[in-house]
Order: structure tokens, then C-alpha cells, then sequence
């Protein structure tokens, strides 16, 4: 049979890949996160193989290897800017105060409605007793997500997600439909790619404005374009890499921003992409669908929720 080769092969990949984990987590210090408490006292007894754990994407957990995120405002007034604050707290229970850059920040902190609406990226400040702080203004009321994408000196990159509040009536947005154009301060953008589960999907956006590709974007965070996917139901937080850098010679200053994005399973996912031109940030949003392959797809015209949102058409 088949069947349990393939299985031996997937589960062979998912081991080396929590190996690599459980690598880095041994060589932050022995005050981890105790293992489970064995009542025989045998040491040599190896921990029960894990057999249907995937790997599980990032954004969903408040703790992971050791490390929590704890944010230290609970609330936030809609409408009023307040001082978000929150600490990562490190394997030994105290805020970590040393982390590595990457992107160009120590810290890229996401906030996202539950309904997949209002976004944020911000990049925090870092005070010497490892205490994080950023102005946040939130338009509406509702429960929002907050994802903290950060490495750690000496140990394995993380994002961590917590809930955040915004006290008020509050009426959840109907998702927007999938769409491959999107607009953004007089901006047009279009994806072209697709998302399939379990492989690298290339995704390319590509930059307009008034009609005339744009092909002077600038740098930012070391990249022409910066892009967050995240799952709609559970705002899993995916990865995402964009495909060359500014000034490797290659990589053109648009109109075309290249990225390669995983996504674990079929489903809608809200993508939401930052680019700079003219010395400002702007952001685009997505809904975009993942589906099987053609040979194992369902009709794509199968009605699920991307139906009931009227298409007004653009
Ligand atoms: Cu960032």
C-alpha cells in the first residue's frame, strides 16, 4: 500500500522539523518549560511520538518555547489614541530585553480586527527593561488579534498573538469578497498567483496609479513590499517571503513585487500588503482563496459565504 509510506515520508519531515525546534529551545537554558511530569521516574523512556501534530502556524498561541506574550493594556478606547504596552517574557518569567533584527526591527507588532477588517503594522519601541510601547488608535469597537513577529537573541523567531479589546456596540463587518484588486490611497493594485495548500504559492502585486505602473516604489523594512496573510477563522499567521531585495541587482523597484506564501490549508485567508511610494506607507487588502489543485478541486463556483457578499463590481 501506499498510503502508509507517504505517511512515513510527512511524519519523517515533521520530525526533523520539531527536532530543529526542541534544538533551539535545549540551547536557551535549562529553565524552559518543565517536560511532563513522569510518576515511574524513568529517565530513559522517550516522550510518546507525537503522530498527528502538524505544524502549527504562527499567531495562535500566547506562548510558545517558552516565551509569552503579555500585554499590559487590556483595553483600548476606540477612537482615542492610547500607549498599547506589553513585555515578552522569556524562559526564565522576565522580559526579554535583547532581541535580533530582522526586517530592520527589532519587533513588527500586527493588529487585526477578528473580522479581518482593520489592520495595523507597527513597529514599537523598546525600553531598557524590556517593556514595549506604540501608540494605537483603533476605529470601532470589537475584539482584535495582536501578533508580535520577533526573534530572540540566541533563539528560534516567534509570533506570538494575544486578544485585544475595543469596549462599545460592536456589529462584526461581513468579510469582503475574494477579490484580486484592491485599492489603497489612489493606489490600484492587482495579485496575480494562487494559494494552495501545503506548497510555496507565488504571489505577485502589482502597483498602479492612475492607470501607469509604478516603478519607483521605495524600500521598506528592506523589501519594495511587505506582506501579511492571515487565515480567516482563526487569524493564523502565515509566513511569507518576499522574492529578492532592493539593490541585489535583480529585483526591480516595481511595478511587480514577487512574494512566496504557504498557507496549511483550503479556505479564505486576508492578505494585507504594505508598500511605500512617495515617502508614504500604504496598505492593501485581500481576500484571496485557497483551493486544491485543479484534478482534486471542487467546483469553484460552490457557494459558501463569498457568495452572500454582494459583488458590486469594480
Ligand atoms: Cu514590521
Amino acid at each position: 500500500m501506499n498510503t502508509p509510506a507517504r505517511l512515513g515520508t510527512y511524519v519523517l519531515g515533521l520530525a526533523v522539523v520539531f527536532a530543529g525546534a526542541f534544538g533551539v529551545g535545549g540551547a536557551v537554558g535549562a529553565t524552559g518549560p518543565a517536560p511532563a511530569k513522569n510518576s515511574h521516574g524513568d529517565h530513559t523512556t522517550p516522550p510518546p511520538a507525537t503522530q498527528t501534530t502538524e505544524h502549527v502556524p504562527g499567531g495562535l498561541q500566547v506562548s510558545q518555547n517558552g516565551y509569552t506574550l503579555t500585554p499590559r493594556t487590556a483595553t483600548i478606547t476606540p477612537g482615542t489614541q492610547t500607549d498599547f504596552r506589553f513585555t515578552v517574557d522569556g524562559p526564565d518569567g522576565r522580559p526579554v530585553t535583547a532581541y535580533e533584527t530582522q526586517h530592520d526591527k527589532k519587533l513588527h507588532l500586527i493588529v487585526v480586527s477578528r473580522d479581518g477588517v482593520v489592520f495595523r503594522h507597527l513597529h514599537p519601541e523598546l525600553s531598557g527593561e524590556g517593556i514595549w510601547s506604540v501608540p494605537l488608535t483603533l476605529p470601532d469597537a470589537g475584539a482584535y488579534r495582536v501578533f508580535a513577529d520577533f526573534v530572540p537573541q540566541g533563539a528560534e523567531g516567534l509570533t506570538l498573538g494575544a486578544d485585544l479589546y475595543a469596549p462599545g456596540d460592536y456589529a462584526p463587518r461581513v468579510l469582503p469578497a475574494p477579490s484580486r484588486t484592491a485599492t489603497a490611497d489612489g493606489y490600484t493594485v492587482r495579485l496575480d498567483g494562487t494559494l494552495t495548500p501545503g506548497a510555496a504559492g507565488r504571489l505577485t502585486a502589482e502597483i498602479s496609479k492612475d492607470g501607469k505602473p509604478m516603478t519607483d516604489l521605495q524600500p521598506y523594512l528592506g523589501a519594495y513590499g511587505h506582506l501579511v496573510a492571515l487565515r480567516v477563522g482563526d487569524l493564523a499567521y502565515l509566513h511569507v517571503h518576499p522574492d529578492g531585495a532592493p539593490g541585489d541587482g535583480v529585483t526591480p523597484a516595481g511595478p511587480g513585487i514577487t512574494f512566496y506564501a504557504e498557507v496549511p490549508s483550503r479556505g479564505d485567508y486576508r492578505l494585507f500588503l504594505d508598500f511605500q511610494h512617495d515617502g508614504a506607507v500604504h496598505t492593501a487588502a485581500f481576500t484571496v482563496r485557497a483551493e486544491q489543485p485543479s484534478g482534486a478541486a471542487a467546483p469553484t463556483a460552490t457557494a459558501d459565504h463569498g457568495s452572500e457578499h454582494s459583488h458590486s463590481g469594480h
